[in-house]
């Protein structure tokens, strides 16, 4: 919501350094183009606030994040969970970022002949109203490069970029090195 009113404030300030803008330049324009242009002016600032509100209003979340804690000079972990879409369009998960590793990238972890194999995923759609769940062995968010081992009850964040250019940031808890479900 913050981020709604400052998009809102900030359309407003654009609004009135425009119509100062056009006071001082365009004295020679009749008042009838004045109230045309204004009036342009308002339908286009009242359209570029409705935008954003709908972009996030198609309302990914990506809930219950968890991941292992790392044994010392781990180069990987990862983090599980479930997306859901509370909004009314499909939405495609494009990009995953984190400060803790240099890498995030969706895997799908699958049994072939007796061997765990995996593979990286380039996009995820997820439809309305449907729930993707992330577990051991299944689908799974794969940090790769990590920058520092993941501690036991420590709390990272993964920020998550779908192809209309909603973002959302997941806290994810640190489970124990063997946690196999959800810590808790
Ligand atoms: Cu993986």
């Amino acid at each position: 919501m913050a981020d709604d009113i400052l998009v809102g404030c900030k359309a407003t300030i654009e609004e009135i350094r425009v119509e100062t803008t056009r006071k001082e330049t365009d004295k020679s324009e009749t008042i009838q183009d004045q109230f045309v242009n204004r009036w342009y002016l308002r339908i286009f600032l009242v359209s570029s606030l409705l935008l954003p509100v709908q972009a996030r209003a198609a309302g990914l979340v990506f809930a219950d994040a968890w991941a292992r804690a790392t044994v010392p000079n781990a180069g990987a972990a990862a983090i599980y969970g479930s997306f859901r879409n509370d909004g009314d369009e499909p939405l495609t998960i494009i990009k995953l970022t984190t400060d803790v590793a240099g890498i995030v990238m969706l895997h799908r972890s699958t049994l072939d002949n007796g061997m765990m194999k995996m593979s990286a995923i380039e996009e995820l759609s997820v439809s309305p109203g449907e729930v993707v769940n992330l577990v051991p062995g299944g689908l799974h968010m794969m940090l790769m490069k990590l920058r520092t081992p993941l501690e036991e009850n420590q709390i990272i964040y993964v920020n998550i970029l779908t192809s209309d250019e909603e973002s959302i940031r997941a806290e994810v808890t640190v489970g124990s090195v063997g946690q196999m479900s959800a810590p808790r």
